[in-house]
């Protein structure tokens, strides 16, 4: 007994990271096209204008989806494609995009599930103030509405946001991301709230303006814990650790996932944080509170690796170091297998929603080989040890709905630009040829058997 016969096994991308296409068809720029112009931004001055071409090759991809036997793909969508301004006059050309997408995914039997919002903001709305103007939440239900009724009839899935912590804590705490701010405290919890209203604004719009049921969730990120040992207590303190703050600063708060998600699933900023950075939040009512906690379907997590903790004297969470020489990817990510165990179990048992691992995946010095392939043994090794430790949670009684593969192929990845890999499929960013990787493969049968064979 492994994963449920309904496991969905899945792959994903983000718009600004694979689709290209920047100007043409009436887009509206957004926070990322303009960024990556900018100089310092982005390693050696990539951008997202061409990427992995996906808006014209999206055919070719699919198909290659198809043949990696991926039961869903998951995808965001540029608002500023379909809303030029943000908000205002849609722009018909952007909606027939993902309608040929989305028809050709359901031709060729691959889910869609469709983000919302990976990132790239409308410039027009930053030139308003982004995310830090008290209106975003409504341009949010403006963009989700249109969104909810142009394809619900087709889309069943949907994440209102991916990793609000990388907004807000990239965007405009550290300033590595678009908008690339470095806003004082004041500014940094206004706009974590107005991100959490916008989300709980978000799943109101796809379930007023949806022509048919959806199931809505979201996808964060954050600093995840893993008990170094498995005594009760080092569990007990990985736990607590994962859902309060670790540390007195700032960006510690932006990868607390308690903050985060307290809010949206209990419909509670977490004591602590109010506790340590009171003064700097906006004022909020229990009216706004409701707003962010909407029902949901599904918690979607991000999870690449995780802290290991063991209990201090008093039991709370104490970070045990790694080990010298401790395996790492190529982006410098710990390789930590467990995190797709424990924090499943954690989430589950916190916020009581059957939990989709919405991104896992590794980035590697991939290249193409003299013989014409792409052989990633470590990537093969990777998606087993982390999908062993999934399995293992799903035996344990964890509601696994899915899994989504980071990423169905090398793109754009962010202030990296081309430089890492994270693909299952290979890009060849001169001649856009693309190549399925050993893993690629792997992952199929991995697919066909359910997780049987790991
Ligand atoms: C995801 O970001 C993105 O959704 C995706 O677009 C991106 O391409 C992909 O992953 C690969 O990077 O350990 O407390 O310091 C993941 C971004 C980076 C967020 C590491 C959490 C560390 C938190 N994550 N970050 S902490």
């Amino acid at each position: 007994m492994g994963f449920k016969k309904e496991f969905v096994w899945g792959g994903a991308t983000a718009s600004y990271q694979v689709e290209g296409a920047a100007y043409e068809d009436g887009k509206g720029l957004n926070i990322w096209d303009v960024f990556c112009k900018e100089p310092g931004h982005v390693y050696e001055g990539h951008t997202g204008d061409v990427a992995c071409d996906h808006y014209h090759r999206y055919q070719e991809d699919i198909a290659l989806m198809k043949e990696m036997g991926l039961q869903a793909y998951r995808f965001s969508l540029s608002w500023a494609r379909i809303l030029p301004d943000g908000t205002g006059k849609v722009n018909e050309k952007g909606l027939d995009f993902y309608d040929r997408l989305i028809d050709a995914l359901l031709e060729n039997g691959i889910e869609p599930y469709v983000t919302l919002y990976h990132w790239d903001l409308p410039y027009e709305l930053h030139k308003q103030g982004g995310w830090l103007n008290p209106k975003s939440p409504d341009w949010f239900y403006e963009y989700a509405s249109i969104v909810a009724r142009h394809f619900s009839d087709r889309v069943k899935y949907f994440f209102t946001l991916n990793e609000p912590q990388c907004t807000v804590g990239l965007g405009y705490q550290t300033g590595e991301h678009a908008p690339g701010l470095k806003v004082g405290p004041y500014d940094y919890f206004q706009i974590w709230h107005n991100v959490l209203l916008a989300h709980g604004r978000g799943v109101d719009a796809l379930r007023e303006h949806s022509v048919k049921p959806v199931k809505v969730g979201i996808a964060p990120c954050g600093a995840l814990y893993l008990p170094a040992s498995e005594k009760p207590e080092d569990i007990k303190a990985a736990n607590w650790a994962t859902f309060h703050l670790m540390g007195d600063q700032i960006s510690d708060v932006s990868w607390d996932v308690g903050f985060c998600m307290d809010p949206v699933f209990l419909g509670q900023y977490p004591e602590d944080v109010l506790q340590k950075f009171g003064p700097y939040f906006p004022k909020f009512t229990d009216q706004d509170m409701d707003q962010i906690k909407r029902p949901l379907d599904f918690y979607g997590q991000n999870m690449y690796n995780a802290v290991p903790v063991r209990a201090g004297e008093d039991g709370s969470p104490v970070r045990v170091s790694r080990y010298d020489g401790f395996p790492k990817t190529a982006i410098q990510w710990p390789v930590t297998p467990e995190c797709l165990y424990w924090a499943p179990k954690f989430l589950y048992e916190r916020y009581q929603k059957p939990v989709y691992i919405t991104e896992n995946g590794m980035s590697a010095h991939d290249w193409v080989s003299l013989d014409g392939e792409v052989h990633d043994p470590n990537r093969i090794d990777f998606n087993h040890r982390y999908l062993k430790e999934l399995k293992k949670a799903a035996e344990d009684g964890v509601d696994l709905a899915g899994y989504f593969a980071w990423s169905v192929m090398d793109n754009f990845e962010w202030a990296y630009g081309y430089s890492e890999r994270f693909g299952l499929i290979y890009v060849d960013y001169r001649t856009q040829e693309r190549i399925l990787k050993d893993s690629a493969y792997d992952f199929r049968e991995i697919i066909r058997s359910n997780g049987e064979n790991l």
